[in-house]
C-alpha cells in the first residue's frame, strides 16, 4: 500500500496549462491522470483540495560536497537533497569539476561514488571542462556515449585555476556542438577580475565589499556577450549559468531577440536579495554573501531579474547552492580574495520564486513550473521522465499550499550551513507534501528524507552519437562552405541531414 497514492480534488499544474483532476501513483510512475478514477484498494489518499499539484522542482545549479578554495562545501550530498526536498525539489544538477590535468572520467567517478550512496533525491551531472588537450576532447566525447552527460561548464573566470582562454572556449563550443551537448558558461571576466583584485588590495580594500568592486556587472556582460559571440561563430547553442546583473539579463534578452540559440539561469540569490549586503558593518554577516558573481548592489536587480524570467528573456532557475559556514568564510577575514565563494538556495528557491514571481502578479503557475522545472527537464534531456505530471512520468510531484506561510531562517532551515542570506524573508506558499519517485519525502511538512534512495539520472545529448549515417533521418555535423559567384563567403559547422 505503502507504493499506490492517490492525490484527490488538486489543480494539477504543469508548465503548458492547469486541469482539475487527481492523480494515481504506483511503485514510483504516475499511473493515472483524470477524473473518477478506478484505483485498487488499499492505495493512500491524499486530498489536495485548495492546492496545486505540481511538477517537483529541478535545481539546474547545486555544488554539494565541493573541495573549493581550500575546503569543502558545508553541504554534502545527503544534507543538500535533504534540504532539496524540504523545499520542493526533488531532482538537482550537481557539478563535476575536474581539478586542472585530471581526468574528467576520473573526476565523474569521484562524484558518482560521494553522490550515490548520500543522495535523498534523485540527481543529474554536468562536467566541468577546467582545462583543454586532446585527452579531454576524447573523454567529453565518452562521457556522452557511456556516462549519462550531456552538458559541460567551461569557466570564463577563476583565472590559473578553472578559466579558459577564448581559443580554448571556441574549440570547447565547437567540441559541444559536435557531440550535441549543452554548452554552459560561468561568464565573467577573469582577467580583469584578476588584475581589479590586486589593485583593490593594494589600495587597501580588503573587506567582503571588494569582491563586489573587483567584478562589477559590466565584468559580467562582456562576458556573455563575448561568450555569445564565440558560440555563435561555431552555431552552438548556449547556456549562461548564474544571470546575476540587469545588464547580463539584457545582453541575453537581445542575443535572443536576435535569433541567437541562448539559455539564461538566475538563481535563487539574484532573484531575491541584492550586494548592499557587502557593506554590512557585520563581517560575517557580509562574507555569507561572497558568491561568484556577486550580487548586485543595484537593488533593483531582483525584480528586474524575475520580469525577464516572467516574459521568457531568461528561462529557467537554479540555485548555486554552494555553502560554507562562518568559520569557513573567516578563512579570508583580511583578504577578501580567499573567502570561499558560495551562498544557499536548494531549499528556497521554490517558494521565494513563488512568492516573488507569482505572489507578485509577475508570472501565473504555468509560468512558475515552466521556470522551476519543466524548462530544465527539457533543456538537459530529462523531459518527460522529469518536469511534468503525465502518465509514464517519474512521480516526482509536490502539493503546494499557497496559504502556507513561512519565513525563512537559518535557525529553521535543513542545510548544514549556519547563516541564510534569506533570512527573514516571509513567503506566501510552500510545500505541504513532497513526494520522490513516488515516496512521501515531505508528510504534512514533517521532512522524511532518507540518504541513498535517490538516483542517478543518466541524461543522453541531443544530436545522435553516429558519424556514419545509417537512415536518412539521422544528421551529422559537417563544416560547410557558402560560395558566391565563385567564392567561398563563409565556412561554418552546421548540422546537415545526411541521405
Ligand atoms: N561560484 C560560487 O559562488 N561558488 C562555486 C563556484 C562559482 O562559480
Ligand atoms: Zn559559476
Ligand atoms: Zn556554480
Amino acid at each position: 500500500a505503502q507504493n499506490r497514492l492517490l492525490i484527490k480534488n488538486g489543480k494539477v499544474v504543469n508548465g503548458d496549462g492547469i486541469q482539475d483532476a487527481d492523480v494515481y501513483i504506483e511503485e514510483g510512475i504516475i499511473k493515472q491522470v483524470g477524473n473518477n478514477l478506478i484505483v485498487p484498494g488499499g492505495s493512500r489518499l491524499i486530498d489536495a483540495r485548495g492546492k496545486y499539484v505540481i511538477p517537483g522542482g529541478i535545481d539546474t545549479h547545486t555544488h554539494l560536497q565541493l573541495p573549493f578554495m581550500g575546503t569543502t562545501t558545508a553541504d554534502d550530498f545527503y544534507t543538500g537533497t535533504r534540504a532539496a526536498l524540504a523545499g520542493g525539489t526533488t531532482t538537482i544538477i550537481d557539478f563535476v569539476i575536474p581539478s586542472k590535468g585530471q581526468s574528467l572520467i576520473e573526476a565523474y567517478k569521484q562524484w558518482r561514488e560521494r553522490a550515490d550512496e548520500k543522495v535523498a533525491c534523485d540527481y543529474a551531472l554536468h562536467v566541468a571542462v577546467t582545462w583543454w588537450s586532446p585527452e579531454v576532447q576524447q573523454e567529453m566525447e565518452e562521457l556522452c556515449r557511456d556516462h549519462g552527460i550531456n552538458s559541460f561548464k567551461m569557466f570564463m573566470a577563476y583565472k590559473d585555476l578553472w578559466q579558459l582562454d577564448d581559443t580554448e572556449l571556441f574549440e570547447a563550443f565547437e567540441r559541444c556542438k559536435q557531440l550535441g551537448a549543452v554548452a554552459q558558461v560561468h561568464a565573467e571576466n577573469g582577467d580583469i577580475i584578476k588584475e581589479n583584485c590586486k589593485k583593490l588590495l593594494a589600495a587597501g580594500v580588503t573587506g567582503p565589499e571588494g569582491h563586489e568592486m573587483s567584478r562589477p556587472e559590466e565584468v559580467e556582460a562582456e562576458a556573455v556577450n563575448r561568450a555569445c559571440v564565440l558560440a555563435n561563430q561555431v552555431n552552438c547553442p548556449l547556456y549562461i549559468v548564474h544571470v546575476m546583473s540587469k545588464s547580463a539579463g539584457e545582453v541575453v534578452a537581445e542575443k535572443r531577440r536576435q535569433g541567437i540559440v541562448v539559455y539564461g539561469e538566475p538563481i535563487a540569490a539574484s532573484l531575491a536579495t541584492d550586494g548592499k549586503h557587502y557593506w554590512n558593518s557585520c563581517w560575517r554577516h557580509a562574507a555569507a554573501h561572497v558568491m561568484g558573481p556577486p550580487l548586485r548592489p543595484d537593488s533593483t536587480t531582483p525584480d528586474y531579474l524575475m520580469d525577464l524570467l516572467a516574459n521568457d528573456d531568461l528561462q529557467l532557475t537554479g540555485t548555486d547552492h554552494c555553502t560554507f559556514s562562518s568559520a569557513q568564510k573567516e578563512m579570508g577575514k583580511g583578504d577578501f580574495t580567499k573567502i570561499p565563494n558560495g551562498v544557499n538556495g536548494v531549499e528556497e528557491r521554490m517558494s521565494l520564486i513563488w512568492e516573488k514571481g507569482v505572489v507578485s502578479g509577475k508570472m501565473d503557475p504555468t509560468r512558475f513550473v515552466a521556470v522551476t522545472s519543466m524548462n530544465a527537464a527539457k533543456i538537459f534531456n530529462m523531459y518527460p521522465k522529469k518536469g511534468c505530471i503525465a502518465v509514464g512520468s517519474d512521480a516526482d510531484i509536490v502539493i503546494w499550499d499557497p496559504k502556507l506561510e513561512h519565513t525563512i531562517s537559518a535557525a529553521t532551515h535543513h542545510s548544514a550551513v549556519d547563516f541564510n542570506i534569506f533570512e527573514g524573508i516571509t513567503c506566501r506558499g510552500g510545500p505541504e507534501y513532497v513526494i520522490a519517485n513516488g515516496r512521501v519525502t515531505v508528510d504534512e511538512g514533517q521532512v522524511k528524507a532518507v540518504q541513498g534512495y535517490g538516483s542517478f539520472i543518466p541524461t543522453s545529448p541531443f544530436a545522435p552519437f553516429v558519424y556514419e549515417a545509417v537512415t536518412e533521418r539521422e544528421k551529422v555535423h559537417q563544416l560547410i562552405k557558402v560560395e558566391r559567384e565563385g567564392r567561398i563567403v563563409a565556412v561554418r559547422n552546421t548540422m546537415v541531414p545526411v541521405v
